[in-house]
């Protein structure tokens, strides 16, 4: 697969062409005009490396169907200090409840860890919003039944910058809160994933109390579900608890500076969502006989099952 920049000189044309272009003004004329027409449509290929403050990623051939049987990933960077805002203008993959055949990942960050979303049919989310100035975009596709893809913007914003209107990102202040899109005039929306990483000072622990909690319930909280981590990402070894129905949570506190909150909703049923609140607390109490864990590199993902 053709890998590169999602634009490339869209007017290339052969010698012929140019020939005729040469002994007909009329002809060089339309030509004209098709290369201004087509240098303001970016073509789009499969992955790329975009940096800046904002552009638009398409699927491969985008508003073509897209071809099967591939794997594209797009890796888009915005200026050190500020997050990624992705918004869809249009999907149409092939539909699947469980999007198993051709789907979107939004992922915050380069490496897959956390996961904002995945994305198929033609459900639109909300923007997504990374924790940190790097956002990854990965489409696969079966080799049966296509759409013509997908299309998205992104933009760079200061952290917190459009706060009420999206879910998740980077909170290091001392306090602070957070909520589930929409809270609290409506249900939060199907198909959402919020990431929330706290980040206090080094030697200092979090404490997160929820102020009122009302997530689908289900005995195993296989739907939706509130899911914290110590540390910053999605480890299952590093879970501390995940929530669902309408009692909130006993108040969690982290082992060391860094806790990481997943809020995950499916594609049907909703509730009220919650609202929760956090406090960076000096290490005072021992919390808990395991030591402190301070990662300053990846972790292997160990999933255990009890
Ligand atoms: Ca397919
Ligand atoms: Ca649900």
């Amino acid at each position: 697969m053709p890998r590169g920049e999602i634009t490339r000189s869209a007017c290339s044309v052969s010698p012929a062409v140019w020939r005729t272009c040469i002994f007909g003004a009329w002809t060089l004329l339309f030509l004209t005009e098709v290369c201004a027409q087509s240098q303001q449509r970016p073509i789009f290929i499969c992955g790329g490396n975009i940096t800046g403050e904002s552009g638009v990623i398409g699927s491969q051939g985008y508003p073509g169907v897209y071809p099967p049987n591939t794997k594209c990933v797009w890796r888009i960077t915005v200026p050190e200090g500020k997050v990624v805002v992705l918004s869809f203008r249009f999907i149409d993959l092939e539909s699947d409840n469980l999007c198993r055949y051709d789907y979107v990942d939004v992922h915050s960050g380069h490496a897959k860890g956390q996961r904002l979303g995945r994305f198929c049919g033609t459900f639109m989310p909300g923007p997504l919003v990374s924790t940190d100035n790097k956002m990854l975009l990965q489409m696969v596709s079966d080799a049966n039944t296509a759409g013509s893809g997908f299309l998205a913007v992104f933009s760079a914003a200061h952290p917190h910058e459009r706060g009420e209107q999206y879910c998740g990102g980077r909170l290091d202040k001392p306090s602070g809160t957070f909520k589930t899109p929409n809270w609290p005039e409506k249900d939060y929306p199907v198909g959402v994933t919020c990431f929330w990483h706290i980040v206090a000072p080094k030697n200092q622990i979090i404490e997160v109390k929820f102020e009122k909690f009302d997530v689908e319930r289900d005995n195993y909280c296989r739907y939706d579900h509130v899911s914290i981590f110590n540390g910053a990402e999605i480890n299952d070894a590093k879970r501390i608890g995940k929530y669902c129905g309408d009692s909130p949570p006993a108040p969690v506190f982290s082992e060391g500076n860094q806790l990481l909150i997943q809020f995950l909703s499916d594609l049907s049923l909703t509730a009220d969502g919650f609202i929760g609140h956090y406090k960076i607390r000096l290490k005072t109490l021992p919390i808990t006989t395991t030591p402190p864990t301070t990662t300053t590199h990846p972790v292997t993902t160990r999933p255990i099952r009890t």
